[in-house]
């Protein structure tokens, strides 16, 4: 239809008119997305305070990157597509690595970007904030759609939020024009053109086929694993899952935000024994996890001899199979189905692992946890990362509740393996692309949409990407407890400048960093720890109290090791070894 026909109305009586603004609140209020995550600005400003005043909760963050993560975990928690609003150009760039982290992790966003005018834009005339947003987008995302006319939102809200949730969720990117949202219509019209959503995501059985072809390669496993991955966490098919895994006998190994699905220590879990149950199966059931760097591929020495196992995947998108090594027994569709389908065929055919291999997978995990346990419980000063995870393992140990929040290097491989998570979705942290600065954003989004006390393990190096948060943390009086693991920074804290100069290490940060005081600057409570025991304390304090705060524990600078346990992905060359003999000790 041509623009001129679709002039808005003339009528000027504010009850018989509605508007862009109005319809776009309508549109996300009837499809129960009922909180906005942004960054006000032109052409947005307004659509936030109306959407507040319509009874919205807006979250307005001080950096749309933040505020497009806290989105995105909105979005993993809820099974909703979390929605984050940004202004043109560069607020919708900074909200952009978030969407595209969105679509990276699998989980539902939706970008609402304010633009320019179209016919400005598409004559490069030089608007305010110009930029074509929707064709920058289009590569990060699953979909991209622009809004010209307020007739259309809630068709468009509609399709946005369709395309987030089906088959493997991701991001969409939604541009708003910013004369659109000033269009009017009769509000009548207006209402009739709201749809709402109706079975989005809907269950996906696998064939019959596709099960029996599973079943068979679990009948013949010798040495059988069960992996779960966060796709299975964002099913949220909790029960099910602990059926399968329950009712197969099979050892599970949880990738880092599927822990807590079954709790880390049920006596079925293999994460203490990951090296042994990676090398020595035979037959691995993949459960909403992608056979990605974070499982090597499913290749070379970690996963034993070529050809020694067969694998079953389950995953709601079919182009996920074959991605890496051949699949045996493809079942697509959702998690809960799918396992479901797998526990009614198991019936009668007497699967069950054989008792040797239990017995060595637990024998290994055992061993592992008794080397781990000595280490944690040490009183040097200054503290290691075991000592302040072996404290902060036992508050979670005694508030199952807490969600954890965890990003940095060290910081994140250590507390990933020390510290236990007992219930799904109670650990968030830097998923598929190991991105720092997810903390402050995974934390408020945490907070806002469980109302659970969050605590946010944070490498110092991690903090700095998002700190500046902490001040929508106070704000918004959230119940999240911050602990930076202050080693100095990036990796560890003692670096020094391989040319000689004066100039720091490019890793290292101030020493002995105040950060406790960026909390109290806004409010909340601050902390400066040296001790495990100045660590439980406050920690403790701080989560019964539900206050903002932010604990600065030093850690021993010299405690970490190059970029954590990926050390082996960092490039190096004969020529660089030879020229820096200290390239061999990092
Ligand atoms: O079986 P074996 O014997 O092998 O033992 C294994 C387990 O069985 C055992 N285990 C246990 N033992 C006992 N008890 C228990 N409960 C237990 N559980 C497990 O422990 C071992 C190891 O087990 P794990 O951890 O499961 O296995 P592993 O081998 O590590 O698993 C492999 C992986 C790949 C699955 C795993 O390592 C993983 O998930 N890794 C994720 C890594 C990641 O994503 N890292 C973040 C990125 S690093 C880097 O890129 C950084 N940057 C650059 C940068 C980034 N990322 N982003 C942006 C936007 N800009 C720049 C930066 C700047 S990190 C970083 C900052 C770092 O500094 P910080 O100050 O923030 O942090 P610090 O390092 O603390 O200073
Ligand atoms: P992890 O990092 O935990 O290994 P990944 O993000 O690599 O997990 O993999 C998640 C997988 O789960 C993706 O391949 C995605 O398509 C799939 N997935 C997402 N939601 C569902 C669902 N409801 N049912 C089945 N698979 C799903
Ligand atoms: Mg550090």
């Amino acid at each position: 239809m041509a623009l001129a026909e679709k002039q808005p109305e003339t009528e000027t009586d504010s009850e018989t008119l509605t508007d862009g603004f109005h319809l776009l609140i309508d549109a996300l209020k009837l499809n129960g997305l009922n909180t906005i995550y942004n960054v006000p600005g032109i052409p947005i400003t307004d659509l936030g305070r109306y959407a507040q005043a319509q009874g919205m909760r807006v979250i307005s963050f001080r950096h749309e990157q933040h505020a497009g993560y806290a989105a995105s975990v909105a979005g993993f928690l809820t099974k909703k597509p979390g929605v984050c609003m940004t202004v043109s150009a560069p607020g919708f760039m900074n909200g952009l690595t978030a969407l595209a982290n969105a679509t990276t992790n699998c989980w539902p966003m939706i970008l609402i970007s304010g633009s320019s005018e179209r016919e400005i834009v598409d004559l490069a005339q030089g608007d305010y904030e110009e930029m074509d947003q929707l064709a920058i987008a289009r590569p990060f995302v699953k979909a991209a759609y622009r809004l010209n006319y307020a007739e259309d939102i809630g068709i468009a809200v509609a399709r946005a939020y369709r395309s987030a949730v089906s088959g493997r969720p991701g991001g969409v990117y939604l541009d708003i024009p910013g004369a659109m949202l000033g269009q009017t219509m009769p509000a009548d019209k207006g209402a009739a053109s709201l749809v709402k959503v109706i079975d989005p995501a809907p269950r996906q059985t696998p064939s019959k086929e596709a099960v029996a072809r599973a079943i068979e390669v679990m009948k013949s496993a010798e040495r059988p694993l069960i992996v779960i991955g966060k796709g299975a966490a964002y099913d949220q098919s909790d029960d099910v899952i602990k059926q399968l895994v329950e009712t197969s006998g099979y050892p599970f190994l949880p990738m880092s935000m599927a822990k807590g699905i079954l709790p880390d220590t049920h006596p079925q879990c293999a994460a203490a024994a990951r090296s042994l149950v990676l090398k020595e199966s035979d037959a691995v059931i993949m459960m909403g996890a992608r056979i990605n760097w974070l499982l090597s591929h499913g290749k070379g020495r970690q996963w034993g001899d070529p050809g020694s196992k067969k694998f079953i995947q389950i995953d709601i998108d079919p182009e996920e199979m074959d991605s890496n090594v051949e699949i045996a027994a493809p079942l697509v569709g959702d998690v809960g189905s799918c396992a479901q389908a797998l526990i009614e065929a198991m019936k009668d055919e007497g699967i069950a692992p054989p008792r040797a291999w239990l017995d060595q997978v637990h024998a290994k995990a055992e061993a592992n946890m008794i080397k781990m346990a000595a280490r944690l419980k040490n009183n040097n000063i200054p503290m290691d990362y075991h000592a302040a995870l072996g404290v902060l393992k036992e508050v979670i140990s005694d508030k199952p509740d807490t969600i954890l929040v965890n990003e940095g290097a060290n910081t994140l491989d250590l507390a990933r393996s020390i510290v236990n998570i007992h219930k799904p979705r109670h650990r968030i942290d830097v998923g598929t692309w190991g991105v720092m600065g997810i903390g402050m954003g995974a934390a408020i989004a945490a907070a806002i949409e469980t109302g659970k006390p969050v605590l946010a393990v944070e490498g110092d190096s991690a903090f700095g990407f998002c700190g500046m948060e902490v001040e929508t943390i106070c704000r918004y009086n959230l119940p999240v407890c911050v602990v930076i693991f202050n080693n100095d920074g990036i990796y560890r804290g003692d670096g020094e400048n391989w040319g000689g100069g004066s100039d720091p290490a490019t890793t290292v940060f101030v020493k002995d960093s105040r950060y406790d005081q960026m909390m109290t600057a806004f409010g909340g409570e601050g902390h400066w720890v040296k001790t495990p025991d100045e660590l439980n304390r406050t920690v403790r304090a701080a989560l019964e109290s539900g206050r903002p705060t932010l604990i600065n524990a030093a850690i021993d600078p010299a405690a970490g090791k190059e970029s954590g346990n990926i050390g082996n992905l960092n490039p190096t060359s004969v020529v660089a070894q030879a020229r820096y003999p200290q390239a061999r000790s990092v």
